[in-house]
């Protein structure tokens, strides 16, 4: 058969495509090199500095008057997340509130927590109707579309650090808003019989059904850091040290459908092994000091900074100080990337690998 005649050039039909929105997957270069040797990190391991960001927190207070609506938050964008976000999927800020301030109350499709820096526990926050107080090193959530308002009553400001799923969400098309219909704040569940955060505890009551979701609200300091001790004398994770993942223990599952909080005690000179693992987190530096190698940066953090590790770059933590305890709260997206099975770790899976200690036998004599 005769060969038929070649009417254009590749190049020409190339261009033809294009003209019609089209590409043919020959020309798409793009997609073979982003998946050749893995994912690049997205974005930069960077810190911000309290020392910094204070200061820029002081001056907001002046500048925003009042924080209303518009959260007095200052917002984390790493350098290399163009479309904004302290990872690529997860948005971490602080945030201040002024003696007698109230923010209004709203609801939005973005999930968040909040890690408290600095408050006495008549700052509060209020969540589908139901008042959590804000003492140090609490975690307060406000899942999904959940009401939230926050009020500080007290004659001292209080901040806490945000941590929302922005990036992803806005990546996904998905953000709906609505401020609270007629008032500042939402009505307040009074009745001690219509708390929601007890419900989520050892007994609950059968003539309801179990909800599920936007349970429990708060993780108080006071429940956490006790089991944090208790475990301090154990090896801990070689990656990680003593870290405690605040599990909803509704589900069993992670802190909320798309947000992981950890807490971690690094011992006095621990220094982990190194790693690197498909998800991206954001890290608090609660107490203490330390270095945590990301690549060939060494992000050197004290008390109140803040800084992001990208997914899939190698990091290892360092607690610099040999008589100090360090205390890092974080927040990480590995519920979304093991929603679809995507968790990759190296050198080695190291989550939930390891054995719960076995039941003590005495030695035979
Ligand atoms: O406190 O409700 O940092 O809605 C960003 C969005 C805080 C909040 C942020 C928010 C909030
Ligand atoms: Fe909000």
């Amino acid at each position: 058969m005769a060969k038929p005649e070649i009417k254009k050039s590749l190049q020409q039909f190339d261009d033809e495509l294009k003209q019609l929105y089209i590409t043919g997957q020959w020309q798409y270069e793009g997609l073979l090199a982003a998946c050749i040797g893995g994912p690049k990190p997205r974005g930069e391991a960077y810190l911000w500095p309290w020392k910094m960001v204070g200061e820029k927190l002081a001056e907001a207070c002046d500048v925003l008057e009042e924080s209303v609506t518009a959260r007095r938050s200052l917002l984390f964008n790493n350098p290399g997340v163009p479309m904004g976000g302290t990872t690529h999927t997860l948005l971490m800020g602080i945030q201040m509130i002024k003696a007698g301030e109230i923010a209004w109350a709203h609801r939005h499709t973005l999930a968040a927590v909040r890690f408290v820096a600095k408050g006495d526990g008549k700052v509060f926050t209020v969540v589908n109707g139901e008042k959590c107080p804000m003492q140090p090193n609490d975690l307060i959530l406000t899942p999904q579309w959940t009401w939230h308002d926050h009020q500080n009553p007290t004659k001292e400001t209080a901040m806490w650090v945000d941590v929302l799923d922005v990036p992803f969400m806005l990546g996904l098309n998905q953000p709906f808003y609505e401020p609270y219909p007629g008032d500042k704040v939402q009505a307040v569940r009074d009745k001690p019989s219509e708390h929601l955060q007890q419900r989520a505890g050892w007994v609950r009551p059968v003539w309801e059904n179990s909800q599920k979701e936007n349970l429990p609200l708060r993780y108080a300091w006071k429940d956490v850091e006790p089991q944090l001790r208790a475990l301090a004398d154990q090896p801990g994770s070689p990656y990680d040290g003593v870290a405690l993942e605040y599990v909803n223990p509704m589900t069993g599952g992670p802190t909320l459908p798309t947000l992981s909080c950890w807490i971690q005690l690094l011992r006095p000179g621990e220094h982990t092994k190194k790693h690197r693992h498909t998800s991206s987190a954001v890290y608090f530096a609660a107490g203490g000091e330390g270095t945590t190698i990301v690549g060939d940066k060494a992000l050197e953090w004290t008390k109140n900074d803040c800084f992001a590790v990208p997914n899939w770059a190698w990091h290892e933590h360092v607690n610099r100080s040999m008589s100090e305890e360090a205390l890092l709260f974080s927040v990480n997206d590995s519920p979304i990337v093991n929603a679809f099975g995507h968790y990759r770790e190296e050198p080695e899976v190291s989550l939930r690998s390891m054995s719960i200690p076995a039941v003590p036998v005495p030695k035979s004599k």
